[in-house]
């Protein structure tokens, strides 16, 4: 029981078709690692919630109009007089994308212990959080180990995705951060490079998941892309294939998998099943233009079991 809640930055996101120096047409979207996961879980059936600190501006407004539209709880929302964070996602050529953030001083970056407190102040059945908030300002950083405490002394399973972001934080700073955050976690999830940057010991892939696994984290789990995933146990290790689609907009792919792969274990699913909807969501994700849009209701879980280019009739 209990409700699956996420919390850290919130941004809007505005994609371009070409070029952001010749200027043209932008699309609007809701973003934001968490955000994507909690949007990914209310999707799929699960209680879910988000937490976190919107601007007392009109992105705001869009973030929360999303998150009600998506049936993702809000109500410990706090609202600042910051601005709502904004992330340009640049098509520069049809296979090279840039990531611009206007989001120094935004008042996602303002989230307090304090703010922590209130957002877990429930019925908590599960809670995720990333290595993008701890980023973000000293503030956010203490906001975010804070969580992890919280959990640790409550026995709240949490995961972690890494979500290493270079233009927000050095490998260094990382590296000496993520260990205490990921300290207890049931699920720690990353690409290779990601886990090699939380386990600095591990010099390949499986060196890297032996060490967190050592360290009393429940699994494992690789990212790897259009290649699937694997994920570490203590019972050992398996893949899984990606799904073969086309990928029109592969962002937000890795917050689709991980709501997929929380999403089963939720169920009570095996490791088997965990990494098969994490791949599955991954699939659906990177098929559709925005981090989440196209990810799939429960009782379209199997629509990619139909053959290409089929039509549901
Ligand atoms: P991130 O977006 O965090 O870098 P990945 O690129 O590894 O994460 O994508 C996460 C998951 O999404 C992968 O494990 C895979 O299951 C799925 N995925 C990513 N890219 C593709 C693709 N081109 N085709 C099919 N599935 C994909
Ligand atoms: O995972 C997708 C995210 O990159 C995006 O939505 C924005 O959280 C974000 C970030 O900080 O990059």
């Amino acid at each position: 029981g209990g409700a699956a809640v996420t919390l850290g930055e919130a941004l809007v996101s505005l994609r371009s078709g070409g070029p952001l120096a010749i200027g043209g047409q932008l699309t609007m979207h809701a973003a934001g690692a968490e955000l994507n996961v909690a949007v990914a879980l209310a999707r799929l059936g699960h209680e879910s919630s988000w937490g976190g600190v919107l601007g007392d501006d009109e992105l705001g407004e869009f973030i929360l109009r999303s998150l009600a539209a998506e049936r993702v709880d809000a109500s410990r929302v706090r609202r600042d007089s910051r601005p709502t964070g904004i992330m340009f996602l640049e098509a520069r050529t049809p296979e090279v994308s840039r990531v611009f953030y206007n989001r120094r001083g935004s008042a996602g970056a303002r989230l307090s212990p304090h703010d922590v407190d209130r957002i877990l102040d429930r019925d908590l059945g599960w809670l995720h959080l990333t290595g993008i908030t701890p980023a973000l300002s000293d503030v956010a950083r203490a906001a975010v180990l804070h969580a992890a405490e919280l959990c640790r002394r409550r026995a709240v399973p949490f995961s972690v995705d890494i979500n290493f972001r270079s233009k927000l934080w050095s490998p260094e700073e990382a590296a000496e951060v993520l260990p205490w955050l990921i300290e207890g976690a049931e699920v720690v999830i990353g690409s290779p490079a990601e886990l090699a940057l939380a386990a600095p010991e591990g010099a390949t892939l499986e060196a890297a998941a032996e060490e967190l696994l050592g360290t009393g984290v429940g699994e494992v789990v690789a990212k790897l892309g259009a290649d699937g995933a694997q994920a570490f146990t203590p019972h050992g290790l398996l893949h899984a294939p990606a799904f073969p689609v086309r990928a029109v907009d592969t962002v937000g792919a890795g917050d689709a998998f991980t709501a997929g792969y929380l999403s089963a274990r939720l169920d009570g699913d095996d490791v088997a099943g965990r990494l098969r909807r994490g791949c599955l969501l991954g699939a659906f994700a990177v098929g559709h233009l925005g981090d989440w849009e196209g990810l799939p209701r429960r009782d379209e879980l199997a629509l990619l079991d139909l053959g290409d280019g089929e039509t549901h009739r």
